[in-house]
């Protein structure tokens, strides 16, 4: 099967060039000035007026998260369906080692989960809430499979926290492993003396979420992640960050030339604390952590996407359903299920900020395609349209425009956080290995397409 994608302007973090591209089978063949190649395709996709971009990297997900007595809503089947009409072609979940199981019986369970299901590709990373000596010595086998990169939680004291002893052994073990250490930034121990003083003076709302998980808790774990890493001599990757105190703990960390490493998500960037004190239980749509910070913290986190301090924006998608998920947690916010869904909007919210002047055209693909594939161990295959870059494509119409809804979007979850919202740009024609699983609002992909990547350990340390 031979594809020929024209007519349009290939965009990647690199280059904004009028190209023809030119697929066999499930490879790009050939980036060529517009008809210069004579090639006889079974399929040729317009893309006249359209940019031609990367398929979207995702490195932050959670497919039916474990998570407060339910599980994210999304399965691997139908999150890896809202992603690719999103425009996003990759995935990296996080594989769960639950206490006193072994890392193996995690892994397993996310390949039982996926295997058969994706839409797209997809990776792993692999939770560690039980560093002992077992699960130490099993890293490296981990590392050998493909899963590079191992996250610990600061947070969440009984559930999946790792307190700095285990952490520091952990990343010890990765460095000695060609591993990335992943962490959740909050001082969960502090937040949960703050939860407790909250529900017992009637502070039982989903606002009051915002207020205990405070910004100075999360800037307080990322130096301390910070320099139990340096200790350890091995590299660190913080997930959804989202305070300008954290951020600065980032700054400083890069500027001293510690290999130091930040994401942050939509949500902190779109959305800020005051969806949490919307009238009734809504605010409970808004319930993530870290959370949704006030809006003064957006323009830091804009800088930082544009000086590299932070260097992926990836979903955190792990969606619950107002109705019946998220309510288990009236009268008590902290048994809100903590999540959001992302999966299916990241690559349009990303575009409208190029619009709005947050970022340039390449850095909008730098920071959603290239980075996260380079940071994860996976580029030149995903990330870019390069000769022998799978062909994973899409075609990007600026023109167009995209309303956020519950009502139209794919993921399966009762809620948008952005309803109603208008973003200029919409997908049009996405591309995974060559097949064409998207077009033009027709949806032409299935189960079972979507394969294991075996990741390489982290692109930018070595
Ligand atoms: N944060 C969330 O909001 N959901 C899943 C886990 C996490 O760390
Ligand atoms: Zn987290
Ligand atoms: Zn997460």
């Amino acid at each position: 099967m031979r594809t020929r994608i024209e007519g349009g302007a290939v965009l990647t973090a690199a280059d904004q060039v009028a190209a023809d591209v030119l697929v066999d089978g499930e490879t790009v063949v050939a980036v060529a000035a517009p008809g210069a190649v004579p090639f006889e395709a079974d399929t040729v996709v317009d893309a006249t007026g359209c940019w031609v971009i990367p398929g979207g990297v995702d490195a932050h997900t959670h497919m039916e998260m474990p998570f407060g007595g339910t599980y994210a809503s999304d399965t691997f089947e139908t999150g890896t369906r809202a992603a690719a009409w999103g425009g996003t072609t990759t995935i990296v979940d996080f594989a769960i080692q639950s206490r006193g199981s072994s890392l193996r019986e995690g892994l397993d369970a996310w390949h039982a989960k996926a295997e058969g299901n994706a839409a797209i590709d997809y990776g792993f990373h692999m939770i560690l809430s039980d560093v002992n000596d077992q699960s130490l010595k099993e890293m490296e086998a981990v590392v050998g499979e493909g899963v590079t990169s191992f996250k610990m939680f600061m947070a969440y004291p009984g559930v999946f926290y790792s307190d700095d002893g285990q952490i520091l052994r952990a990343m010890q073990r990765a460095g000695e492993t060609g591993g990335l250490t992943m962490i959740h930034a909050e001082n969960g121990i502090a937040i949960d003396v703050l939860v407790e003083q909250a529900l017992a003076a009637g502070r039982t709302d989903p606002r009051y979420h915002g207020e205990v998980r405070h910004a100075l808790l999360e800037a307080e774990a990322t130096h301390r992640a910070i320099a139990l890493a340096r200790v350890a001599g091995a590299p660190l990757y913080v997930v959804h960050l989202s305070a300008t105190e954290a951020l600065a703990e980032i700054a400083n960390a890069r500027e001293m030339g510690v290999n130091a490493f930040a994401e942050t998500c939509p949500q902190y960037l779109f959305l800020d604390v005051d969806e949490l004190a919307r009238p009734g239980f809504e605010g409970a749509k808004f319930v993530c952590s870290t959370p949704l910070r006030p809006a003064e913290h957006q323009a830091n986190l804009w800088r930082g996407l544009r000086s590299d301090d932070l260097s992926v924006v990836s979903t955190d998608h792990c969606p619950f359903c107002f109705t019946g998920q998220k309510d288990l947690g009236v009268g008590d916010f902290s048994k809100i299920p903590n999540g959001m869904p992302g999966v299916e909007t990241r690559m349009n919210l990303l575009h409208q900020a190029v619009l709005d002047g947050h970022l340039s055209h390449r850095r909008w693909i730098e920071l959603a395609c290239a980075t996260p594939a380079r940071m994860f161990g996976l580029y030149p295959r995903k990330g870019t349209i390069a000769p022998g870059s799978d062909a994973d494509v899409v075609v990007y119409d600026p023109a167009a425009t995209t309303t956020h809804s519950a009502a139209t979007h794919h993921m399966n979850v009762d809620y948008s956080p952005y309803e109603g919202r208008t973003t200029a740009g919409a997908v049009r024609t996405v591309l995974s290995r060559g097949r064409v699983v998207l077009d033009r609002g027709e949806y032409l992909g299935e189960p079972g397409h979507g394969r294991f990547l075996r990741r390489e350990p982290c692109q930018y340390l070595r």
